[in-house]
Parts: structure tokens; C-alpha cells; sequence
């Protein structure tokens, strides 16, 4: 989890380069600035693979420079006013509100971050917390995994009847006298 981090340089969450080939899986990247904003830099000839990210609240959240290899599968975009630049090679792009709670990383009711990763093996978040929950399920994106079900499509609910139960007619007001 790379947090609220500052720097003066590029990648204020990460900055990647040289020969370095990160994997990182079931990270949340949220709210870093400096530099040119971005929270994830990688530079010429360096390469990173993220799986099941969250990258929220950035100027730029991911920036590949020209010669970079960035490849990203089932990552939350929220929040940033660029989500990416250069060449980021993406599938399984989720929008939606993260929803994190008051902490600023994890997952609150209406996530869109709940059961939308991939299984990449990963047996616990960043509490040491199963994942995922409820077992059988997706794992959460990001780095915590939470039991909040996801949030469910607005559909139309089945027809349920209705009984209803009149008094007995010896209750009801007195009629009219006539
Ligand atoms: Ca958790």
C-alpha cells in the first residue's frame, strides 16, 4: 500500500526504473503528490505488471515513459484527473467509487473495488485477513479484503403478493343510520 506519500520526483507512490521488473498484486495507491503528480512513474527500459490495483486520487495515477512496459489487469481508477499516460497496456478496467473508509484504504459499503480481481493467489490483505471473503468468492482490488458483498445492480425486484387482512365487519364504523 503506498499511502498520502510525497516526493519531489516523478512516481511520488512508486518510481521504477533501470533494469527492475516489479509484479505487484493487490496494491492501493492513494492520494500520493509531488513532482509532476504522477503516483506511479516508470522510466525507459523499466517494466511493472500490476494486478488488482487501486489507484486513487493522483494528478496522473500511472505514467509510462517512452520505452516503458507498464501492463496493468483489474485496476479501480477513482479520483485522479489523469488515470494514465504514455503506454499502459490494460485489461479488466474497473470504474466506480473506491469507497474507502475513513482510514483512506479500506473498503467500505458500495466498494466498486469489492469481488472485482483476479485470483493471483494471494491468501491474505494487508490485515493478515483471509482473502478472499466470503471464501469461493473474487478477492477484492486492492490491498484489503473485506466481507461487504458488492454493490448490486439497481434491478427490478420479482412481484411479491400482497395479502391484506380486513377487520371483521362487526369493527368497522357504524353505517349511517337510515
Ligand atoms: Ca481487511
Amino acid at each position: 500500500m503506498l499511502l498520502a506519500n510525497r516526493a519531489g520526483s516523478a512516481g511520488s507512490g512508486l518510481y521504477v526504473a533501470g533494469s527492475a521488473r516489479p509484479a505487484l498484486l493487490h496494491t492501493t495507491l492513494s492520494g500520493n503528490s509531488g513532482s509532476d503528480g504522477s503516483g506511479v512513474y516508470v522510466a525507459a527500459g523499466a517494466a511493472a505488471v500490476f494486478t488488482n490495483t487501486i489507484v486513487y486520487s493522483h494528478t496522473v495515477g500511472v505514467a509510462a515513459a517512452a520505452g516503458a512496459v507498464v501492463t496493468m489487469a483489474n485496476t479501480l481508477w477513482d479520483g485522479n484527473a489523469t488515470d494514465t499516460s504514455g503506454a499502459v497496456v490494460e485489461t479488466g478496467r474497473l470504474t466506480g467509487s473506491a469507497a474507502f473508509t475513513a482510514d483512506g484504504y479500506h473498503l467500505g459499503p458500495g466498494s466498486a473495488a469489492l469481488e472485482r480481481g483476479l485470483d493471483a493467489g494471494v491468501a491474505d490483505d494487508l490485515d493478515g485477513e483471509a482473502r478472499s471473503q466470503p471464501a469461493g468468492t473474487a478477492p477484492d482490488v486492492g490491498a484489503d479484503e473485506s466481507p461487504l458483498a458488492p454493490p448490486v445492480a439497481a434491478t427490478a425486484q420479482p412481484a411479491t403478493a400482497v395479502t391484506v387482512t380486513l377487520p371483521a365487519r362487526a369493527s368497522w364504523p357504524c353505517p349511517p343510520a337510515w
